[in-house]
């Protein structure tokens, strides 16, 4: 027979979560939302915003460990652009494109979307077979895409190094006009702003550390640090840590996280006009609002969830952009951090149901997801209010990985990983 201690009595008296003892001094009943999502980043922000928004489901709770906005959110380099290149693909990033167009008046709330163009760099022959299916691929499904010779990379960037003698010669690239920048840490701010004001309610601190089930196997409630809530329609928008929460309900997912690295430059004026990425090289830059050079890196190549990164990969970056950018040599680099990213093997989203009924999934985004913010929220609330997937996000299922149905972006995702 099982052997109970006195404290484990008491705590299942009081229904088993961690937050028992402030539950026994305040005795009251658990409170019960409409929808939960859990994890308050520009994902989770943006779906609470359009479920309120555009299907009246209100009474939702965003649930965050630590602040809104503190994970990747605001830890990546707000690159924004859509060129992928399979039609599932397309049809997502384009929304999403799509919705950031606007996404400052909709909010109203400066995010500071910036189309200054993003410009990716061919190196070898192979690059150049790649970005230009890429750019074939996109303009036959209507997305933006060009391919330029060096001269022209160079006249769209002109402290781009062309020379044919160097460790990284440029042998052309594809540049989409349409993408850009913007300001990542808004983008959170503006979603959880206008979400409040359509009344759901926003909870830091307040880490989910259990999912519990129904007789039916259906979610229930979910266990907090701040004691146990209850929803029937659960989201999981954890980036980074996307496996360790849907496993709180028993769901195995077919990802891995890893860090990412990136680091910013002392603030100079105006010197790089635009977005440039070379996936082959493991580095991209672009400039901040601020000045600052934004300078990121390939995933780090272990598994871990620190959120700090090795020093080799920023070096092995920051030599490969001195010598593309030989102007910028003498700068010096004001700080640096990482992200948590979770990657799946075909380095494209998980966005829809689960097999347990009422839990939601998006996760997956590896090193791409903040482009995709606005469309995330936008699908994974539609999902939620109508309990089946959006048609743009049906092919991003979880079954792909079980049926062979996969969508291999890993070119595109243009950061090596
Ligand atoms: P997050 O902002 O990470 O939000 C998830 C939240 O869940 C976190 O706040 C976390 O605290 C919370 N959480 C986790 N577990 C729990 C729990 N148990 N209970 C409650 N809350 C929990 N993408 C691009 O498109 N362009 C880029 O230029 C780009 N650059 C990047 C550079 C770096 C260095 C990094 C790290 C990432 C980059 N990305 C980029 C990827 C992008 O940042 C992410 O895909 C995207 O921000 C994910 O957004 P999110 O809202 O899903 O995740
Ligand atoms: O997906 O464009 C991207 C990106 C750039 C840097 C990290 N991810």
């Amino acid at each position: 027979m099982q052997k109970y201690s006195a404290w484990a009595l008491l705590r299942e008296a009081f229904g088993g979560q961690r937050g028992w003892q402030s539950q026994w001094r305040r005795a009251s009943p658990a409170p019960e939302y409409d929808a939960i999502i859990i994890g308050g980043g520009g994902h989770g922000l943006a779906a609470a915003y359009y479920l309120a928004a555009e299907h009246g489901i209100t009474r939702t709770a965003v649930l965050e460990k630590s602040w809104i906005g503190g994970g990747s959110t605001g830890r990546n380099t707000t690159i924004v652009r859509s060129n992928y290149l399979f039609d599932e693909s397309a049809r997502l990033y384009d929304h999403a494109l799509d919705l950031w167009q606007d996404l400052a008046q909709v909010l109203n709330y400066n995010v500071m979307y910036s189309p200054r163009g993003v410009m990716m760099l061919a190196h070898g022959v192979h690059d150049v077979q790649v970005l230009k299916r890429h750019v074939h691929a996109n303009r036959c499904n209507g997305v933006t895409n060009e391919w330029l010779s060096p001269e022209e990379a160079k006249a769209f960037c002109p402290p781009l190094n062309i020379e044919p003698n160097i460790r990284y010669p440029v042998l052309g690239a594809a540049l989409q006009r349409r993408g850009g920048t913007a300001r990542h840490d808004a983008v959170a701010w503006g979603y959880a702003r206008a979400a409040d004001a359509l009344g759901v309610d926003i909870v830091e601190n307040c880490e989910v550390t259990g999912i519990r089930r129904d007789a039916s196997g259906a979610v229930a409630a979910v266990e907090t640090s701040r004691g146990l809530i209850k929803s029937r329609r659960i989201g999981v928008s954890a980036a980074g840590f996307s496996s360790v929460v849907i496993g709180l309900a028993g769901v195995r997912l077919p990802i891995e996280s890893f860090p990412l690295q990136a680091l910013v430059s002392e603030p100079v004026k105006p010197v790089v006009p635009c977005v440039v990425m070379s996936g082959s090289i493991h580095a991209y830059i672009s400039q901040s609002d601020k000045g600052e050079l934004v300078i990121g890196a390939g995933t780090d190549a272990y598994t871990s969830y620190t959120q700090r990164g090795a020093l080799h990969v920023n070096s092995h970056t920051l030599a490969a952009i001195c010598e593309l950018f030989p102007t910028l040599r003498r700068m010096r680099m004001l700080r640096n951090w990482a992200g948590t990213v979770d990657v799946t093997t075909d380095r494209s989203p998980i966005i829809g149901k689960t097999p347990v009924p009422g839990l939601y999934v998006n996760c997956g985004w590896g090193t791409g997801g903040f482009k995709a913010t606005p469309g995330a929220g936008h699908l994974l609330a539609w999902t939620m209010a109508h309990d089946e997937p959006h048609p743009i996000v049906a092919p991003f299922n979880i079954e792909r990985f079980r049926d062979g149905r996969l969508i291999d972006e890993a070119a595109a995702a243009a950061v090596a990983h």
